[in-house]
C-alpha cells in the first residue's frame, strides 16, 4: 500500500516536472527604447517599452506563468520589476538592480519568468533601477482563472487608469542632481492620468484622457499610482466610488468620495455611470504631502468622464466638466480614509490565513536622516549637510557600489564580503520617535549594505514605525515576495502593551504596499513561504535612493518544494 502510494506520489511529481518544463508558456516581448512624447508644450525622448507611454498592459490568468523577453535597446541599464507578483521560489527575475540581479546593459536581451500564484486583481510592472521606472511602467491584470468570476457583478468594462508623475527635465538629469549635490529632487511639473497631465495645464486640452461611458453601466477602474514622490488623493465629481481590492487581493466593498493611493498600491473601484449624462465630470487627482516645509508637485492633474449615446448632442461635449473636491494637501486625517476601511472578504471563496502564532517579531522604525557633507562638497541638503533616509537606523547601501555582485547571486553562490547580516530586529537606540523636538543627533544613521536572515515557514510580525526625524511624513512601505496582513496602524508611537488589543486578526486586507501614516504605524503579518532574497523599501523614489530599505533573505525549507529553483542561463552579467 504504502509503496504504491509513493509510486504514485512519485509519477506526479515526475508528470509535475514533465508539465513545468514543456508547457508552451505564452511570451511577451518588451523592448526598452527612446521615444519621443510631447507635453506641457515640449517634446522630449524618453524611456519607455515597445515606444508606449504608458507601457502596453499585461493581461494573465490567476496562477499562469508567463516569459516576458526583455530587450534593452536604450543607452541606459535597465531592470523591470514585477510589482506584487510574487514569484514563488523564484526570485531570479523579481529585478531590483542589484538585489536580485544587475542591470540588462544596452544591447542586452533577458527573459523573465513571471509566475503568479494566489494573485487576482489589479498589479503592475515597472523598471527597477534608479529612477527609469518614471516612464518604465504598465498596468498587469490578473483576471480569475477559468471558470471563476469577480466576487462582484461583472462590470460593463474594465479601464486600467495609471497615475504618473512627469518632469520637463530629463528624469535622469533629476535623478543625478539628487545624488550629486545630496538635496533634494526637483519637484515635477505635473501628475499624470494615463500619461496626460490633463486641460488644467498647458497644451494639453486635445490630449487629456476622456472615459466615454453609457449612462445606466458599472465600470471597473483598474487604478495603479505610478507617481514617484506622493501619495494621491483622486475622485470623480459627482460619483461616488466603490473599492473592491487593492495590490491583487479583493477586499470588502465600500463606498468613498475619493480615494487615497500610494505610490506602489493598486486600487480596484468600480464606477457607477448614474449622473445626468449631459454633463462632463472631471477625474481629479493631487498631492497628499504632510512634511512641514517640503515643497512639492501642488498641480491637479485630470481626465474627463463623459456620457455617450445618440440622445446625447455633441454640444454637450464642450460643456465645462465640474469638478470633484479633494482634500487639502496636508489633511492627514483624511489621508487615512481607505486604510480604516479596508476588509478583506475572508468567506470560503477568499479564505485568509492570518499568522497568529509570531515566531519572529521586528520592529522597524523609518526615518529621514542627514549625513555629513565630504570635506570639499557642497550639499544641498539640510544644513549644507547630505539628505539620507534609513530603516532602524541603517541607510541601506546598494551592494554595487562595493562590489559587482547581486545580493541573490551573492547568497545563491556563497559569496562573502557583499552584505552583511547585521539588520537590527529592533533600533539600536529608543527614543520618543514621533516627538516634536529630536535632538539633531539622532538624524545621523550608519551606511551599509545590511541584511535580515529569516527562516523558511517563519510567522513574522514587523512593526513599522515613522519618526519625526528633520520632518515626519508618510512612507508606502513595499514588500517583495510575500503579500502581508496589514492588522493594524495608529498616530504616534506603536504601544506594544495597548495597540495589539485592538488588531484585526478576523479579515485584515492583504497588501504588498502599506502607507505608514505621517508620525505613525503599521503592524502587518506575513509567513515566509517563498524562499530567496527580496527586498522591501519606501517606495517613495528620494526616500529609497536616500536608503530606505532593508533586503530580506528567506532560507531554504527542508523539502525541495521549499527550495528556490535554480537561476536561468540568461542572468543579466554583472561586469
Ligand atoms: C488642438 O487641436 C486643434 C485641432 O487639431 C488645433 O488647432 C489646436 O492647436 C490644438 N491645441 C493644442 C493646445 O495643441
Ligand atoms: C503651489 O505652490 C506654489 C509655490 O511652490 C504656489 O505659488 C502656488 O500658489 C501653489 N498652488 C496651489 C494651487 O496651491
Ligand atoms: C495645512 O496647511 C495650511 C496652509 O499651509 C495650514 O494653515 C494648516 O494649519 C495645515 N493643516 C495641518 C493639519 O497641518
Ligand atoms: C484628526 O483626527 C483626530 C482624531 O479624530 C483629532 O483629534 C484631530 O483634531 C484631527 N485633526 C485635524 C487637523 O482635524
Ligand atoms: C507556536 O510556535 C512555536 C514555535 O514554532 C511552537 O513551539 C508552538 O507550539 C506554537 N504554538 C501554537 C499554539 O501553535
Ligand atoms: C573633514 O574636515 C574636518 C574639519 O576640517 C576634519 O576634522 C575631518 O577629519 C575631515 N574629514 C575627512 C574625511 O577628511
Ligand atoms: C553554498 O554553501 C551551502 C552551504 O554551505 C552549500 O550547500 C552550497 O552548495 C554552496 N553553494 C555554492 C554555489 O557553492
Ligand atoms: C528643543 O530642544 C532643545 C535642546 O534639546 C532646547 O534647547 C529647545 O528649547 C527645545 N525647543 C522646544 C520648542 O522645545
Ligand atoms: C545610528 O548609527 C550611527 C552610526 O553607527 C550612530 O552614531 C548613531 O548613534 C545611531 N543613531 C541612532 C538613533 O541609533
Ligand atoms: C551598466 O551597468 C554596468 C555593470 O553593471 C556598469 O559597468 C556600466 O557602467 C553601467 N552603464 C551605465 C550606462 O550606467
Ligand atoms: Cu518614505
Amino acid at each position: 500500500m504504502m509503496r504504491i502510494s509513493r509510486l504514485l506520489q512519485f509519477l506526479g511529481i515526475l508528470f509535475l516536472n514533465v508539465l513545468l518544463t514543456t508547457q508552451a508558456l505564452r511570451h511577451r516581448k518588451f523592448v526598452v527604447r527612446d521615444a519621443p512624447f510631447t507635453k506641457l508644450c515640449s517634446t522630449k525622448n524618453i524611456l519607455t517599452v515597445n515606444g508606449q507611454f504608458p507601457g502596453p498592459t499585461l493581461y494573465v490568468s490567476k496562477g499562469e506563468t508567463i516569459i516576458v523577453d526583455v530587450y534593452n535597446r536604450a543607452n541606459y541599464n535597465i531592470t523591470i520589476h514585477w510589482h506584487g507578483v510574487n514569484q514563488p521560489r523564484y526570485p531570479w527575475s523579481d529585478g531590483p538592480e542589484f538585489i536580485t540581479q544587475c542591470p540588462i546593459q544596452p544591447g542586452g536581451k533577458f527573459s523573465q519568468r513571471v509566475i503568479f500564484s494566489e494573485e487576482e486583481g489589479t498589479l503592475w510592472w515597472h523598471a527597477h533601477s534608479d529612477w527609469s521606472r518614471a516612464t518604465v511602467h504598465g498596468a498587469i491584470v490578473v483576471k480569475p482563472a477559468a471558470g471563476n468570476t469577480y466576487p462582484f457583478p461583472k462590470p460593463h468594462r474594465e479601464v486600467p487608469l495609471i497615475l504618473g508623475e512627469w518632469w520637463k527635465e530629463d528624469v535622469v538629469k533629476v535623478f543625478d542632481d539628487l545624488v550629486t549635490t545630496g538635496g533634494d529632487a526637483a519637484i515635477s511639473d505635473s501628475y499624470l492620468i494615463n500619461g496626460q497631465p490633463g486641460d488644467l495645464h498647458p497644451c494639453s486640452s486635445n490630449d487629456t484622457f476622456k472615459l466615454n461611458v453609457e449612462h445606466g453601466k458599472t465600470y471597473l477602474l483598474r487604478m495603479i499610482n505610478a507617481a514617484m514622490q506622493d501619495l494621491l488623493f483622486f475622485a470623480i465629481a459627482n460619483h461616488q466610488l466603490t473599492v473592491v481590492g487593492t495590490d491583487g487581493s479583493y477586499v470588502k466593498p465600500f463606498k468613498v468620495e475619493y480615494i487615497t493611493i500610494s505610490p506602489g498600491q493598486t486600487m480596484d473601484v468600480l464606477l457607477e455611470a448614474n449622473q445626468p449624462p449631459l454633463d462632463r465630470y472631471y477625474m481629479a487627482a493631487k498631492a497628499y504631502s504632510s512634511a512641514l516645509n517640503v515643497v512639492f508637485d501642488n498641480t491637479t492633474t485630470t481626465a474627463i468622464l463623459q456620457y455617450k449615446g445618440k440622445y446625447i448632442p455633441s454640444s454637450s461635449r464642450t460643456r465645462t466638466p465640474h469638478m470633484p473636491s479633494l482634500p487639502s494637501f496636508n489633511d492627514t486625517n483624511s489621508s487615512v480614509n481607505i486604510i480604516s476601511q479596508m476588509r478583506s472578504l475572508a468567506d470560503e471563496a477568499h479564505p485568509i490565513n492570518v499568522p497568529m502564532n509570531i515566531t519572529t517579531n521586528l520592529f522597524y522604525t523609518v526615518s529621514i536622516n542627514t549625513l555629513p557633507c565630504p570635506n570639499g562638497s557642497i550639499c544641498k541638503g539640510p544644513s549644507g549637510n547630505l539628505f539620507a533616509a534609513s530603516m532602524n537606523n541603517n541607510s541601506f547601501q546598494l551592494p554595487s557600489k562595493n562590489n559587482v555582485n547581486s545580493i541573490l547571486q551573492a547568497y545563491y553562490n556563497n559569496i562573502s564580503g557583499v552584505f552583511t547580516e547585521n539588520f537590527p530586529d529592533v533600533p539600536p537606540q529608543l527614543f520618543d520617535f514621533t516627538g516634536s523636538n529630536l535632538s539633531k543627533f539622532l538624524r545621523t544613521p550608519s551606511v551599509d549594505t545590511e541584511v535580515k536572515v529569516l527562516e523558511y515557514g517563519s510567522t513574522v510580525e514587523l512593526v513599522i514605525q515613522g519618526t519625526n526625524l528633520l520632518a515626519g511624513t508618510e512612507h508606502p512601505m513595499h514588500l517583495h515576495g510575500h503579500s502581508f496582513y496589514v492588522v493594524g496602524w495608529g498616530f504616534g508611537n506603536y504601544n506594544k502593551d495597548k495597540d495589539p488589543l485592538n488588531y484585526n486578526l478576523v479579515n485584515p486586507p492583504y497588501q504588498n504596499t502599506v502607507a505608514v501614516p505621517k508620525n505613525g504605524w503599521v503592524a502587518i503579518r506575513f509567513q515566509t513561504k517563498n524562499p530567496g532574497v527580496w527586498f522591501m523599501h519606501c517606495h517613495l523614489e528620494r526616500h529609497v535612493s536616500w536608503g530606505m530599505a532593508v533586503t530580506f533573505i528567506v532560507k531554504n525549507g527542508n523539502n525541495p518544494e521549499q527550495q528556490m529553483l535554480p537561476p536561468p542561463p540568461d542572468m543579466p552579467r554583472c561586469y
